[in-house]
Parts: structure tokens; C-alpha cells; sequence
């Protein structure tokens, strides 16, 4: 297998999806068959499903809480860790899980596209989001300190913009004009949910290199130059050259 080569003229932005937690034992999206206790995600990861029942809504982010706090990076993590203390500014990781696992593998260059499930905002004023670990019982919802309203998750939901900084952030990183060439490395992701399925083709637009490492065909595999079919947990730590 050709490697995917990092050297002092290559800059590499890298998208990761559930599949990268999975070995961490993080059920992905797909897997649960896009259901949670039969409630469709949607319907749990939706302004309308917090509308229609919040307490619903916080159960489903409760237990995620729970699941999510103790469970530790795997070898995926650590191998994209390596990657960025040797690239430096020329590395940016984009991830849409809300895990956290990657700032706690080492990782510092990261971009959390879907948001922090250990992060809380108020649904109905403008304070800004703050960390919060707290799980509550069936039936609650927190409520906000400072007007009494709802509080919420601080997760980008179906139907919900992503932070323009964030997509300004890896953009500007596909567009940047230093001589480096780009290398764009999507892992453990099924290319179904946008705009993190399109940054393959905003890649291409520029002649970047692509590369997929998923462990079945995605939705958009045709898009990338290269397809390492596989465990992330086990190609990442090879993949690369450093150089
Ligand atoms: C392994 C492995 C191992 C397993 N190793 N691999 C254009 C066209 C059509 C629709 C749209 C569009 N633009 C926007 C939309 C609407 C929507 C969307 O994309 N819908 C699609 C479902 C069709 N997008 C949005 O609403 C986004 N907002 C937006 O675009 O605003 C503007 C707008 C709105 C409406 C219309 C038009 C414009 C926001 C998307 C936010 C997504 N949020 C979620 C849920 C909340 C997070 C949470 O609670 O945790 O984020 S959805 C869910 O999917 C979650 C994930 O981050 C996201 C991606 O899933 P991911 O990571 O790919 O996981 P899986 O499970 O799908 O796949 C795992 C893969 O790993 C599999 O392939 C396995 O094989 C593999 N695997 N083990 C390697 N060990
Ligand atoms: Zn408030």
C-alpha cells in the first residue's frame, strides 16, 4: 500500500467521524440504525424534538454523558496525535464527534464541528456556553441561571448552522496559499451528514490529495483519490510516513 506521506511541503487537514470512537467503545450513528430506544436520532437531535420534548431530549444527552465521561482514546487517536506534533501548524483536525476523546488523546489543533457533549448553552437567551458534566434525573430540565429558561446541549442539531468560525477555520486551511500541498484525510465517518460530506470535493476544487480510511464504503467513497478499507484504530498508526 502506498503511504500517505507527511513531509516539510505537506499540509493535512483530517475529518473524523464515530467510527474513530468506536474502539473506544462510543456507539456510532449508523450502528445504533440511526435509533436511540426507538426514538429516530432525528427526533433526539433536533430543535424540533427539544421542542416537542425536552426531558426527552435530556435523557438521550444524560446518558450519552455517562457513557462518554470514562472511556479513553484508542490507538486512532493517539497515531493523529503524533501526526500533528509533527506537522504543527500545517495539521488541522476537524471532528463532528462530541466526545471530547480527541482533546484528551494530546490533540490541540482540533475543530469540534458538531460541538461539546460536555458543554451546555441556554436554548433561550444568549450567555454563553459553558463545560458541564452533569447528567440529569428522567423527566428534568435544567434551567438557565440567568432568565429561567431551558438550558440544552451545546450540539449542532440536524436543521442547525455550524459555527461560522469553525467552517471559516478549515476553509481558510483548505485554501491557504504557502506552497504546501494539501493532503485531506477523512476517517470512521459514513459521508452522510453535511457540510462535512462536501469538504472532500472543496479539497479537490484546490487539487488536494484524499484519502478515506473507513471500515465499510461510505456514502461519497468515490470522491476520494484513495480508499484504505479497514479499523482506524488499526490503520491510522501505520498510514503514514513522517518524514
Ligand atoms: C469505522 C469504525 C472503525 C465504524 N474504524 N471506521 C445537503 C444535502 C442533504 C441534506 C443536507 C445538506 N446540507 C445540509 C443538510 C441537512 C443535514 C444533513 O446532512 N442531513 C443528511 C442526513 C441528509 N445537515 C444539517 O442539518 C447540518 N446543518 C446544516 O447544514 O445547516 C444548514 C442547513 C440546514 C438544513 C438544510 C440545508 C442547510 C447539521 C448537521 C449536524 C449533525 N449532527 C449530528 C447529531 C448531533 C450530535 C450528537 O448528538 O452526538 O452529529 S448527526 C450525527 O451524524 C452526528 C454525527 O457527528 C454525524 C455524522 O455521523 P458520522 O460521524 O459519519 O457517524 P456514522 O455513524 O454515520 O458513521 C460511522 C462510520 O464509521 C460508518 O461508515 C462505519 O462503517 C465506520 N466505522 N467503526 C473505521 N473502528
Ligand atoms: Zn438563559
Amino acid at each position: 500500500m502506498e503511504p500517505l506521506v507527511l513531509d516539510s511541503k505537506t499540509r493535512l487537514l483530517v475529518l473524523t467521524g464515530a467510527g474513530v470512537s468506536a474502539e473506544s467503545g462510543v456507539p456510532t450513528f449508523r450502528g445504533m440504525n440511526g435509533l436511540w430506544e426507538n426514538h429516530p436520532v432525528e427526533a433526539v437531535a433536533s430543535p424540533q424534538g427539544f421542542e416537542a420534548n425536552p426531558a426527552l431530549v435530556w435523557r438521550f444527552y444524560s446518558q450519552r454523558r455517562t457513557g462518554a465521561a470514562d472511556v479513553k482514546p484508542n490507538p486512532g487517536h493517539d497515531a493523529l496525535v503524533r501526526w500533528e506534533q509533527h506537522l504543527g501548524d500545517r495539521f488541522l483536525l476537524a471532528t463532528q464527534n462530541v466526545d471530547g476523546l480527541h482533546t484528551k488523546a494530546g490533540s490541540q489543533r482540533v475543530v469540534d464541528m458538531h460541538g461539546n457533549l460536555f458543554r451546555t448553552k441556554c436554548a433561550d437567551c444568549q450567555r454563553a456556553p459553558f463545560a458541564d458534566t452533569s447528567v440529569h434525573p428522567s423527566g428534568t430540565v435544567p434551567k438557565c441561571d440567568n432568565c429561567g429558561g431551558r438550558l440544552r446541549p451545546d450540539i449542532v442539531w440536524f436543521g442547525e448552522m455550524l459555527d461560522p468560525n469553525d467552517l471559516a477555520r478549515i476553509g481558510e486551511f483548505i485554501t491557504r496559499n504557502d506552497g504546501t500541498r494539501l493532503v485531506f484525510l477523512a476517517a470512521g465517518t459514513s459521508g452522510a451528514v453535511w457540510p462535512a460530506a462536501g469538504i472532500v470535493d472543496e479539497v479537490r476544487s484546490v487539487r488536494g490529495d484524499t484519502w478515506l480510511v473507513n471500515y465499510e464504503s461510505a456514502a461519497n467513497t468515490e470522491r476520494f483519490h484513495h480508499f484504505v478499507q479497514g479499523l482506524s484504530g488499526e490503520v491510522l498508526p501505520t498510514l503514514a510516513k513522517l518524514v
